[in-house]
């Protein structure tokens, strides 16, 4: 159905206010909350911008008008046409007073939550009616501020000179190894879920010298903690004639650029999510895998040199390093075929991993850029070079010294806003006992 004459919107949310009283609008969107108070009724409305206060006097009302408006529920999706009065006590110090109404849709349900709860069910049960529970404001605050942080990333990263790639998520074999693949039926053969565009963006900084991918990618590792999930978001980025200390110092200043704008953009969902951001300041500490592992070992915390810290080393470092900071210099071992070892000492690689706390966010490295040394490094992690032709022959071709970065995107959002489960960050998650909605 068409939307009706008339009833097409003037003005959003944001536009209400004190400098257009008295100006005829037609707003519209979705009630959040109505209550009546003797012979007056207040409307909280949303829109894509926010909220508005709609109110409606019985005496200067049209009697169904009034009644119908005070009749409704939340959920319904409306249109008001009004006019706009100057109101300190209203949200934006502006409201509309309704002088017709238009009914889009009425709810036959409601959700078991209020608009505004501070006590909410389980994440389980909202996530059963995600798009409704993501109607609620301090919901929306969260995608706001990761729509800005998109943004921004964007931006800087356009800014320095990389161009934007998207790469196949429908691949033959593995990038990372070790790392569980989900397989899919590709006609005949067997393909997987691509679990990092790792290699192509590394071919991609030869011909391009400068690339980046915000994309999906799917983990099929059985973890069941608030910080993992099966398909994420990642920024990668990739960038020929660089080292490991220059992509820590641009996946720094991303990170600041980000910070920074989500502060001069978002002053409204941080508050709403009451939330205290401060800008990292630059540069971020840098302990080196050596030194992290002393100190844990210093307090009597279990740690086996070469291996990914546990989970009680991570809490410990960060407890000890609450803000953001990189761990470098990892051992090679423990390190994908693709990250460089250190010439100086083979045993430890030009590799970081970003933290915030406990949480690991990003990591990255300088790559191996020899062709030979590529294909020693594959066997040695028990790899088989030949499923690998596809990439090693690029190398035959020459191959700039390069370095890059993935940055999970909702880990760096729990980073952000501070929120502890993954899934509240994520819009529609998937984890092993989630496949819909
Ligand atoms: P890595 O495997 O460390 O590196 O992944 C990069 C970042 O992605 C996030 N991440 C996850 N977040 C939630 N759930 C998961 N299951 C999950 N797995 C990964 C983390 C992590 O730091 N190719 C390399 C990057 C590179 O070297 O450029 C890679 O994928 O925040």
């Amino acid at each position: 159905m068409p939307i009706p004459e008339g009833w097409k919107r003037s003005h959003f949310s944001a536009d209400i206010k004190p400098s257009i009283k008295g100006e005829k609008v037609t707003v519209l969107g979705m009630v959040l909350s109505v209550r009546k108070q003797g012979g007056l009724c207040f409307v909280i409305l949303q829109d894509r911008y926010g909220t508005l206060q709609v109110t409606a006097h019985k005496d200067r009302t049209e009697p169904q008008v009034f009644e119908r408006l005070t009749g409704l529920k939340a959920h319904s999706y409306i249109g008001v046409k009004g006019v706009v009065k100057a109101i300190e006590k209203a949200p934006r110090g502006a409201e509309v007073e309704v002088d017709d109404l238009y009914v889009f849709s009425e709810p036959k349900r409601l959700p078991p939550f209020d608009m505004f709860a501070k006590t909410l069910p389980s994440l389980d049960k909202r996530l059963e009616i995600r798009a409704v529970d993501l109607r609620r404001p301090t919901a929306q605050a969260v995608f706001k501020i990761r729509h800005q942080v998109l943004q921004a990333i964007r931006s800087f990263l356009v800014e320095k000179g990389f161009i934007e790639v998207n790469t196949p998520k429908i691949i033959g074999s593995a990038t990372e190894g070790g790392a569980a693949l989900f397989p899919l039926l590709y006609y005949d053969k067997e393909a997987f879920l691509a679990q990092s565009p790792q290699l192509y963006k590394e071919q991609l900084s030869s011909a391009f010298e400068r690339v980046f991918e915000i994309g999906p990618v799917f983990r099929a590792e059985k973890f069941k903690t608030p910080r993992h999930l099966s398909e994420i978001t990642s920024v990668d980025v990739e960038m020929a004639f660089a080292d490991y200390e220059d992509v820590m110092k641009l996946l720094e200043e991303m990170i600041h650029r980000a910070i920074t704008d989500v502060l001069d953009k978002c002053s409204e969902e941080l508050k709403a999510l009451e939330i205290e951001l401060e800008k990292p300041r630059l540069p971020l500490k840098r302990l080196t895998y050596n030194e992290a592992y002393k100190t844990l070992k210093k307090l009597d915390v279990e740690v086996s040199w070469g291996e990914d810290f546990s989970t009680p080393a991570l809490r410990k470092l960060g407890e000890l390093n609450p803000g953001f900071y990189f761990i470098t210099d990892w051992p090679t071992v423990s390190k994908p075929f693709y990250i460089k070892p250190r010439e100086d000492n083979p045993r430890l690689s030009e590799s970081f991993d970003l933290m915030h706390g406990s949480l690991e966010l990003a990591s990255g490295g300088s790559r191996v850029s020899s062709r030979d040394l590529l294909a020693r490094r594959l066997r040695r992690q028990g790899l088989n070079p030949k499923l690998f032709e596809y990439h090693l022959r690029v190398y035959e071709y020459g191959m700039p010294p390069h370095a890059g970065f993935g940055l999970g995107l909702e880990r760096f959002m729990m980073a952000i806003t501070g929120i502890s489960n993954i899934r509240e960050v994520t819009l529609f998650p998937r984890d092993q006992t989630r496949l819909t909605p």
